[in-house]
Order: structure tokens, then C-alpha cells, then sequence
């Protein structure tokens, strides 16, 4: 409840690229790796641990490619020392092994999306076996899951996993809320969610569009961590496009700091995601 002393640690995660989002959306969506590496850097700067990573083709479309994940992370890791989160989700339509293809690289974490949704117009597909497919590649690559819950049931879902031992801890769950399609973006649903976490569970939400703001200053009063950036949203305010995502960075973390939550750098945070212990 709201008496609990939560942790003042908080992990800020910055989604900077996405699959979705256009250039004509924004020209402030970094592309290339280049780009992408400078972007994740000014990200850090303004208070990120974390950076949620898909990557593009040069035209703009998404791609899970091996070989530009490979060469996006080394630019990232040239510039900056953020935790590097891969995305096995991508883009609609792909299949698993496409997405799969980033956990070569080795990242120390990765995605994992935990049920099929309507995404806006489109349905995400994430069938129980693909899940479990999914959950054992991960292991085999070594890196830590962020399970990607959309849906209620897609937190039940990560639950019966981690019951089997498919998952295995540390847990750590992003409520994304606000998809056309998900779990809307209101408080006494994050409430509900939070309730089913287990003892020892970290999470954190990403809310889309307009709701990015409230959903995560919110989920930063209840002691969550926030992901923010361009792949949610790409709007300061009202018709205001965000000059990429490290202002959206830099706005949380001064509220964080206004609430008494400290956004930790990437050397604590990966004391406080990655140790398996
Ligand atoms: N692009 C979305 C369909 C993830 O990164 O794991 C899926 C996505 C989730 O972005
Ligand atoms: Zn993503």
C-alpha cells in the first residue's frame, strides 16, 4: 500500500528506436546505428540504466538482423555503459526465429513478450509454445528475461512459467498499458497488477501515447521502475514532439527526484537486475 517504504532506487529504461514509429512520425527517431549509439548515450546522461534496443534497416524498417544488432551494440557500448536490453519481440508478423536472432550477440537481458494481443489494428502473436521456445533461448543465451505483460493473463502466464521453472529469477516484469487492445492505462489496474507480484519481483511500466507520463510517474509513487521514449511515445506534451527520447528521460528523472526516488546508475542497476543470488 501506499504507506509501504519503497526502495528510493529507481531503474529508468529508456526505449529509444521501437518497431513502429516512423521518420514522417518524428525526424527525431534515430536510425542508424551511429544514431541509435548517440541517442542511447545522451539517454544515460539524463538518468537511463537501461536501454530497450531494436534496431533498423537503413530505409527505416525493423529488422532483427544479427549482424545490425551486432554492430548497434558495439557503437552503444563504445559510447556509454547502460545495461543493453535486446528486443525478441520486433515487429509484428516476424517469425521466432527472426526475433530470436539478437540473443546471439550475448546481451544481458532480452525481452520476453508473454501472450498474444490485439496491438492496435494488428495482433501480436505469442503462442504458449512460441513463449516457451522463446523462455529457452533466452536461457541458453544467458540473458536475464524482462517479461512483457500487456494483459492480466499475460502476468499469469510469466506465473505458471516461472512455477514450471521455464523462468527462472531474478524476475523482472514490464507492464506495458495503454496498447489499443491491452490493458488500459488506469491506476486501479497498475494496482491490480503490482498485487500479483511475487515476493522478490522487480517491475516497471511502459504506457503508450499520452499516458506514458501519468502511467509512470504513477507507477514511481507505488516504488516501480518506468520505461520511457520514443518507441511509446513521441510527444512532449499536446503537439509537442520530444526532440528524441533523452527529454523524456530527463522529465522523469526529475520527478523521480522530486518524489524522493533516485534514478541508479547502470552499475547498480545491474547489481540490482542481473545477480542471479
Ligand atoms: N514491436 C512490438 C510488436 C518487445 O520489444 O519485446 C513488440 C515489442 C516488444 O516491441
Ligand atoms: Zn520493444
Amino acid at each position: 500500500g501506499s504507506t509501504e517504504a519503497h526502495s528510493p532506487e529507481l531503474v529508468l529504461t529508456a526505449a529509444i528506436v521501437g518497431a513502429e514509429i516512423t521518420r514522417e512520425q518524428t525526424k527525431y527517431l534515430p536510425i542508424t546505428p551511429q544514431e541509435i549509439a548517440d541517442e542511447a548515450a545522451r539517454c544515460r546522461e539524463a538518468g537511463a540504466a537501461v536501454i530497450h534496443l531494436h534496431v533498423r534497416n537503413d530505409d527505416g524498417s525493423p529488422t532483427q538482423s544479427k549482424e545490425r544488432f551486432a554492430e548497434t551494440i558495439e557503437r552503444i557500448r563504445a559510447k556509454t555503459d547502460c545495461i543493453i536490453q535486446v528486443s525478441t519481440g520486433g515487429a509484428i508478423g516476424m517469425s521466432i526465429d527472426e526475433r530470436a536472432q539478437p540473443l546471439d550477440c550475448k546481451p544481458e537481458m532480452a525481452t520476453l513478450n508473454c501472450g498474444t494481443l490485439n496491438f492496435g489494428d494488428d495482433v501480436f502473436i505469442n503462442t504458449r509454445p512460441q513463449i516457451r521456445d522463446l523462455a529457452a533461448r533466452l536461457r541458453a543465451s544467458g540473458a536475464v528475461a524482462e517479461l512483457e505483460c500487456y494483459e492480466v493473463g499475460h502476468v499469469e502466464e510469466a506465473l505458471a512459467l516461472v512455477e514450471k521453472g521455464i523462468i527462472e529469477k531474478p524476475l523482472h516484469f514490464q507492464f506495458v498499458m495503454g496498447v489499443p487492445g491491452g490493458i488500459a492505462a488506469r491506476e486501479e489496474n497498475l494496482r491490480y497488477l503490482v498485487s500479483l507480484m511475487p515476493k522478490g519481483a522487480s517491475w516497471a511500466v511502459a504506457a503508450v501515447g499520452r499516458f506514458q507520463q501519468p502511467l509512470t510517474e504513477l507507477a514511481m509513487r507505488l516504488g516501480g521502475h518506468a520505461r520511457v521514449g520514443l518507441e511509446d511515445n513521441i510527444y512532449l506534451s499536446k503537439g509537442v514532439l520530444a526532440e528524441g527520447s533523452a527529454p523524456l528521460v530527463a522529465r522523469a528523472a526529475t520527478y523521480a527526484r522530486s518524489i524522493g526516488r533516485a534514478p541508479i546508475e547502470p552499475a547498480r542497476a545491474r547489481a540490482l537486475l542481473l545477480s542471479k543470488g
